[in-house]
This record gives C-alpha cells, sequence and structure tokens, in this order.
C-alpha cells in the first residue's frame, strides 16, 4: 500500500468512506479557490462532521507529519484556504446545524458549514436577522466568517463578526475540543478564548461551531446612490449620514467600479458614471419606511432613490463588482483601510504607483475607510503596486488588511504591520497552541 492509500484508508476510517476525496476530479475544486488566483494540491480532501471526528482527523495527521488546512465556502480573497505543500484539506462544509432561535438572548448557534445566506434565512423566519452580509453570503460560511473576522456592508451599524461571536466550539492541534456556546453577555474569567481565534485564519484551532448574536429584522429598506464629485466630498457626507437613525451600509463605488459592474450585467448605470468623481451608496434600514431619512439627504445631495426593485438593483450592481473584475482579468486585489479622512491621500499615492497601461478599480466600505483596491493590468508593475498601497496604507494609519484577512497574500507583512513586539505575541501565541505548525502553516505567519 502508498503512503497516500494508506492515509486515505486512515481518514476513511474516522469520518466514513464517502467523505475522504482522493481523485484528481473530487479533489480539483477544493484545490482553487472561487476567482481561480491561488492553486494547491492536497492527497486528499477530508469531509468530517463532528468535532470528535475533526479531533482524530487532527491527531491522524499531526501523527503522520501532515499539515491540515481548514477550508469552509472557498470564497476567500488571500489564499488562506487553498491547500499548499501536499497539507490535507479539511473541508468543513458538513457542518450546516442550525439551532432553534433564542428569542430571550437573541442568538442563535450555527456549525461552521452554514452559508450566510442560510444563516440568515433561518433568523428572518424568527423575526430576527444576521447582521454581518457581503455579496459572497450564498457560498461563504460562518467558520470562515469568524476566521477572517469578516465585515462587509453593514459593520457602519452592527461592527464586523467580532461583534457578533458570543462564542464558539474548537479543535486545537492536540486534538483537544473547547466548547464555549453558552452566549453569556457577560463574564468576566479571563481572556475569552473565541475572541482571539476570531481572525486568526485557521492557524490556531479548527472553528465547528458559533454561538452568534442576532439583531431586529428591519423589513423597511429603501437606499440612494449619491453622486460626488469627489472622494472628499463623499467622506464630507459621514456625519450627515451616521446622524440618520436608520442607517444600515455606506458603500463607496469610485466611476470604473460602477462602469464596470454595470457592463458586466448588461444594464444602465443609474446615474452616468462619468458624471461624478465618486459614488455613495446608502442604505437605510427600520422598522417603518426609512425613505424619507434618505430624501432629506437627497434635498441637499446629486442623487437618486431607490426602493423596492431599485434597491435590488443597486445591490446587485454592488455585489457583482468582484465578479465583473474577475471576468475582466486577474486583478491585483489589495483590501486596505485607513482613517477617513486619509482616504483621498490614500487613492492620490495608490494612483502615482500606478504603470500608464494599468485600470484602477477602487470601491468598498467607506464608513470604515475600507478600499478594495483592485488593479487590472498591471503587468510586470504589479509588485512595486502592492508594495507601494500597502506601505501608503501604514503610513498614513491604516491597515494592509481590513476584512479579507493576511492569508498567504501577504503574510510577508504582518511583522511591518504589527512592529515587532505585537508581532512576537502573535508567534508565541501560536507556537504555544500549535508548536508543531499543524494547522494551516504558511497563512499568517511565513513559518
Ligand atoms: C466586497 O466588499 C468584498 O465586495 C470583495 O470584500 C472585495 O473584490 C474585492 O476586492
Ligand atoms: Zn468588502
Amino acid at each position: 500500500m502508498t503512503v497516500q492509500a494508506g492515509l486515505a484508508a486512515d481518514l476513511r476510517a474516522i469520518v466514513g468512506a464517502d467523505h475522504v476525496l482522493t481523485d484528481a476530479d473530487l479533489r480539483a475544486t477544493y484545490e482553487t479557490d472561487w476567482l481561480r488566483q491561488w492553486h494547491g494540491t492536497t492527497p486528499a480532501v477530508v469531509r468530517p462532521s463532528s468535532a470528535e471526528e475533526v479531533s482524530a482527523v487532527l491527531r491522524m495527521c499531526a501523527a503522520s507529519g501532515l499539515a491540515v488546512v481548514p477550508q469552509g465556502g472557498n470564497t476567500g480573497l488571500v489564499g488562506a484556504s487553498v491547500p499548499r505543500d501536499g497539507a490535507v484539506l479539511l473541508s468543513m462544509q458538513r457542518f450546516t446545524s442550525l439551532g432553534p432561535v433564542d428569542p430571550l438572548s437573541m442568538q442563535v448557534t450555527a456549525g461552521a458549514g452554514v452559508t450566510i445566506e442560510a444563516l440568515q434565512q433561518h433568523a428572518r423566519a424568527a423575526d430576527t436577522d444576521f447582521a454581518v452580509d457581503w455579496g459572497a453570503r450564498a457560498t461563504a460560511t460562518v467558520g470562515g466568517a469568524v476566521n477572517t473576522n469578516a465585515g462587509g456592508s453593514r459593520v457602519v451599524r452592527f461592527g464586523t463578526m467580532r461583534a457578533q461571536v458570543m462564542g464558539l466550539q474548537a479543535v486545537f492541534a492536540d486534538g483537544s475540543i473547547v466548547t464555549q456556546l453558552d452566549g453569556l453577555a457577560k463574564e468576566t474569567a479571563g481572556p475569552h478564548l473565541p475572541s482571539l481565534l476570531v481572525g486568526s485564519e485557521g492557524t490556531l484551532a479548527v472553528v465547528t461551531a458559533a454561538r452568534l448574536r442576532l439583531v431586529p429584522w428591519y423589513r423597511e429598506t429603501a437606499a440612494a446612490l449619491i453622486a460626488c464629485h469627489s472622494l472628499v466630498h463623499a467622506v464630507s457626507l459621514l456625519p450627515a449620514l451616521r446622524a440618520l437613525p436608520s442607517l444600515d451600509a455606506v458603500e463607496l463605488l469610485m466611476p470604473e467600479a460602477l462602469a464596470l459592474s454595470c457592463k458586466f450585467l448588461g444594464i444602465t448605470p443609474p446615474i452616468d458614471p462619468a458624471t461624478a468623481g465618486a459614488f455613495v451608496m446608502v442604505d437605510c434600514a427600520a422598522h417603518r419606511d426609512p425613505a424619507d431619512d434618505l430624501l432629506g439627504l437627497l434635498s441637499s445631495a446629486t442623487g437618486v432613490l431607490a426602493v423596492g426593485p431599485q434597491r435590488e438593483q443597486l445591490y446587485r450592481i454592488r455585489d457583482h463588482i468582484t465578479i465583473a473584475l474577475g471576468a475582466a482579468g486577474v486583478p491585483l486585489k489589495l483590501d486596505v483601510a485607513v482613517p477617513v479622512q486619509q482616504l483621498d491621500r490614500l487613492v492620490r499615492k495608490v494612483r502615482a504607483a500606478l504603470p500608464p497601461a494599468a485600470r484602477l478599480i477602487i470601491f468598498g466600505h467607506l464608513a470604515e475607510g475600507n478600499l478594495h483596491v483592485n488593479v487590472l493590468d498591471a503587468g510586470e508593475a504589479a509588485p512595486g503596486v502592492r508594495e507601494a498601497v500597502l506601505t501608503a496604507a501604514i503610513e498614513l494609519g491604516g491597515t494592509i488588511s481590513a476584512e479579507h484577512g493576511i492569508g498567504v497574500a501577504k503574510a510577508d507583512w504582518l511583522e511591518r504591520l504589527k512592529g515587532p513586539a505585537a508581532y512576537a505575541a502573535l508567534r508565541a501565541i501560536k507556537v504555544a497552541l500549535d508548536p508543531t505548525n499543524l494547522l494551516n502553516p504558511g497563512v499568517l505567519f511565513q513559518r
């Protein structure tokens, strides 16, 4: 028996014959990310369905000297869940259990493989809602969202994934299972392990379930697309926007992003992209029709109100930018954030770093100063552009990863971003919890 056949047999004994995939055809979708930017190979895709099975798989892989890469919906953008160097791919897609919505605590327990959309639908069936939302909702999973501290469009109102996680179940590299799913809103009993795991990108433990905060379901919605003469003008709207009690999302679309997505979808843009320097998409949600909030705003701004199907169309445009980018080429993708007053300086620095042939598509989450800088046709200049953009973000008091994570894409930058003391502390935690570097090696830390 070959080493690989022996490995597969051992894994099958843990998770069942149907849940170890070794054929190249069956492995293929797990070995490449959804945008086909990251590729790798794995000897086996393993699909456990319980924390106990994850524990046994981790112990078996550790004994065989094999690394493990956990994967959720595979919608990541920084290569963190694509197998590398022959690691075993641990798919969490079978963790689809959803507990009852508890209306007293406004919480629910969800398996790591539950999609964000399924979670939202489950919450809404009980007249509540799950607050974190972004375009990949139909495929992205709770486990992936926990591991990347996902943000998305509603952070301005409800915070990132970190603010929703009340507890976790997770399996550590030694196979030990920690279950903290009580969802206590108050407890000061030492550092909070679930909080430590949020954003750890599968490097400290394998998250199998999460206890999540729910929010009210605001069924009445209205959106607006506001045409601004510049990015500075867009930023200047923030105080008035923040004053709206129903404010739910403040997204930025630079004209190129609006044009690209509409062209991809084959639709006429709601406002001609050429007529503005920046667009702000504002969404409001409340128990009562929030259109008046937006009409007040539009009385002193140029823009269109979008309710019902028009609002859905706006979201369709917003949610398709990434897909439209992927169809246009292989963009250099950077996810940076700076204090909002520095956004204009950041964009100027980005433009200055581009070669003449490059196409710059910027969009993002305005309220958090989070820009998705996408550069098409950067060619050989791509590494220099990346260096310039990430350097500028740090120099302007920001970050090189606002919501996508560090992954393997930016592991070479983590120390520079954090500084020596914070980086050493993070490394010490990693080494203490995973001394043999079993979990997702190469992600966050280069070694
Ligand atoms: C979004 O906000 C995502 O739509 C993807 O974070 C961003 O494609 C990107 O750069
Ligand atoms: Zn985003």
